[in-house]
């Protein structure tokens, strides 16, 4: 089977699927566009002009969940997605919480902002990022540290693809700027802490951090 991962790495949706290939251990060729420079045609791959987008034997699929499961479906090894239904359900619902949740609170302000418009030139609106963070995150941390309740993974004692998508996007928050505060929510800070500095989180998050500085020395 032949497949190519279409997206750029500091997309927090394709950090999750490369996450994924690389733990799993599956070949996979890249095809590296960007929302911004999408090639002729891409809308045949992803009709919503998004990435990540598969290519799989010439066929598409689009969505980082979509992926990420089909993966797991394909490679069950090492175990991503739990097979008990209650703890698959809770990974599901985690996943799609920073997806849906986290990516337009933490990341479409902080990263969006003060990386990518900031690299590009474009002015932007630092004090209404500012009240928009304040507004929308707290809840949203406030329900993971919760989650949490003391232990180092989201779903169980081992590695999942709930922690895989919630940590993808703090790293673009990081990026930006923004980190929740340890002595508010201290369990959300320790555990973010925690994978930031081990594998598989540590070696791409200093990857993506050397990209971001390029970006932003090249705006000067
Ligand atoms: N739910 C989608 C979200 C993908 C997404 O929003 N990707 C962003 C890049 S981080 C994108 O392509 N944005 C361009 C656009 O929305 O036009 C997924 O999980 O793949």
């Amino acid at each position: 089977m032949a497949m190519t991962l279409y997206g750029a790495p500091l997309s927090p949706f394709v950090r999750k699927v490369e996450l994924c290939l690389r733990l799993k251990g599956i070949e996979c060729a890249r095809n590296p566009v960007t929302p911004f420079a999408l090639p002729e045609g891409y809308e045949h791959i992803n009709p919503l002009k998004r990435i990540p987008a598969l290519g799989v034997d010439g066929r598409y699929l689009a969505d980082s969940a979509v992926i990420c499961h089909f993966l797991e479906d394909l490679y069950p090894e090492p175990e991503l997605i739990p097979a008990d239904p209650w703890l698959k359900a809770r990974t599901g619902w985690l996943e799609k919480f920073a997806d849906y949740e986290l990516a337009p609170a933490i990341t479409a302000t902080a990263f969006r902002h003060r990386v990518v418009l900031k690299s590009m030139g474009t002015p932007y609106d630092e004090p209404a990022i500012t009240t928009a963070l304040a507004e929308r995150a707290p809840p949203l941390y406030g329900y993971l540290e919760e989650q949490l309740d003391g232990r180092a993974f989201l779903i169980g004692d081992r590695l999942s693809l709930a922690d895989i998508a919630v940590v993808s996007q703090f790293m673009n928050a990081a990026f930006g700027g923004e980190f929740p505060a340890v002595e508010r929510w201290p369990q959300l800070a320790r555990y973010l802490g925690n994978h930031l500095a081990s594998e598989p989180f540590a070696g791409v998050f200093a990857a993506h951090r050397q990209l971001v500085d390029k970006m932003l020395a090249r705006s000067h």
